[in-house]
């Protein structure tokens, strides 16, 4: 990659669909004939806490199976290697896969399956195991403990973080991502309108592609090595 400058990376469920980790339009957006967007809401969890407990505890065991990809190597290769500025990784994935490839300036907007939340004593801490049997929280004993991910209708995390790195970024690089899901689709416009180059790489164009400077498409595992190179 021949360019210079400050470099933001946004990666959506498309970057981890060649480690095993189903996308949200895969299979047409449906688990146990639920919606996602009908799960991932507080008003689901109100209603029915042990469905999305039961969703959540699926899928945070599911990834302790699954391995970072190519795509999440060449990230973390380009995070240690790049001398034109700064990279920063933004991710909507819950997966952990890009903290085991060893991205460090890695912010997880929409929350980690690996962490769970206090809300009795607002305790965020380190979680590997189911939580449908409602375990006692470590720190405050309460039965309180929810999954620590930014539902829909939730305000995702480190926002201020995010939009200082897109104000100051020169590249902008959208990975595996539909474009469907705010405030995260909305990213572009903001690095386009501070003169950032916005380059799209995904298995197929977006509703975000009309704000991208170039699409290339192809599966992730192929074309992030190939653009970090
Ligand atoms: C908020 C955690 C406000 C949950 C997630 C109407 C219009 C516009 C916006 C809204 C609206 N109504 C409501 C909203 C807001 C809403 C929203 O955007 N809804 C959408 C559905 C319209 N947003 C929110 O609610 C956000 N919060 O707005 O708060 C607020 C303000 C003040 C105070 C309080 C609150 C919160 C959004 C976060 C929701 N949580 N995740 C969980 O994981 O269970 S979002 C979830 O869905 C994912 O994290 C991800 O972000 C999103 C799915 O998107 P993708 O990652 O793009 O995945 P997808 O399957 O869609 O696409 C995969 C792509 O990869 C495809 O393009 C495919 O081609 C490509 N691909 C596949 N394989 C490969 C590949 N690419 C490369 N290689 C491959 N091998």
């Amino acid at each position: 990659m021949e360019m210079t400058g400050n470099i933001v990376i946004l990666t959506g469920a498309g970057c981890s669909a060649e480690s095993g980790i189903d996308t949200f339009r895969d299979g047409g957006g449906l688990w146990e004939q639920h919606r996602v967007e009908d799960v991932a809401t507080p008003e689901a969890f109100e209603r029915d806490p042990a469905l999305v407990q039961r969703f959540y505890d699926m899928r945070r065991a599911a990834i302790q199976t699954k391995a970072p990809n190519a795509a999440h190597y060449a990230l973390a290769r380009l995070e240690r290697e790049w001398d034109g500025g700064t990279v920063t990784l933004v991710t909507q994935n819950v997966d952990d896969l890009h903290d085991r490839a060893g991205s460090k300036n890695l912010i997880h907007m929409h929350g980690e399956h690996l962490s769970a939340w206090c809300t009795a004593c607002d305790t965020r801490m380190g979680w590997t195991a189911p939580l449908i049997e409602g375990p006692p929280c470590p720190s405050c004993g309460a039965a309180a403990l929810r999954p620590d991910i930014v539902w829909f209708g939730e305000m995702p995390y480190r926002m201020e973080e995010i939009h200082d790195a897109l104000r100051d970024c020169d590249i902008f690089v959208s990975i595996g991502t539909s474009g469907a899901v705010y405030p995260a689709a909305g990213f572009v416009r903001l690095a386009r309108e501070m003169g950032a180059h916005c380059l799209e790489l995904n298995l197929e164009r977006s509703q975000g592609s009309a704000w991208f400077h170039e699409t290339r498409l192809g599966p992730a595992g192929d074309i992030v090595p190939a653009w970090v190179e």
